[in-house]
């Protein structure tokens, strides 16, 4: 009896399982995108599973992302209203070719992803300063090594 219950609890949690993976996988679509786009896929073969790796609040006001953006999520925002119908991958890649600094910590977006730090957050930024990291992202290829890699 008990073993029965604890199968059919197993066999809800798989339907669970199997109906919820695609929708969990399907709705961070640009999360993924971004994370390959600037590199932060490397090293961690669970990448997609750590909440650390372009977390939703990259963008996002909120943990859980949906809306309310802060200041590089709305920069995002205006790329699409300029570009209607364009790719995701290229309007990130123009935001952080523009060199701005959304949430005005003095550290550029595309420096901010280099440092894997939020451009959206100014309390979180690099801790080397702003010369330092840009030699070390033009000695690893610039903005180059942010070209959109979405097929
Ligand atoms: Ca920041």
């Amino acid at each position: 009896m008990g073993g029965l219950s604890t199968r059919g609890a197993g066999a809800v949690l798989a339907g669970l399982v199997l109906l919820g993976a695609p929708v969990a996988l399907a709705l961070p679509r640009y999360r993924l995108i971004t994370a390959q786009q600037v590199g932060h896929d490397q090293g961690d073969p669970l990448w997609q599973l750590s909440r650390r790796v372009v977390p939703c609040t990259t963008c996002h006001l909120s943990p859980g992302g949906g809306p309310g953006w802060n200041p590089f999520g709305e920069s995002l925002r205006a790329g699409f209203r300029a570009e209607p119908g364009a790719r995701f991958s290229d309007v990130l890649y123009r935001v952080l070719e523009a060199r701005k600094d959304a949430d005005s910590d003095t550290y550029p977006d595309a420096l901010e992803f280099f440092a894997r730090t939020n451009p959206g957050d100014p309390q979180n930024r690099p801790d080397r300063t702003r010369a330092e990291l840009q030699a070390e992202f033009e000695a690893a290829g610039g903005m180059g090594q942010y070209a959109p890699k979405e097929k």
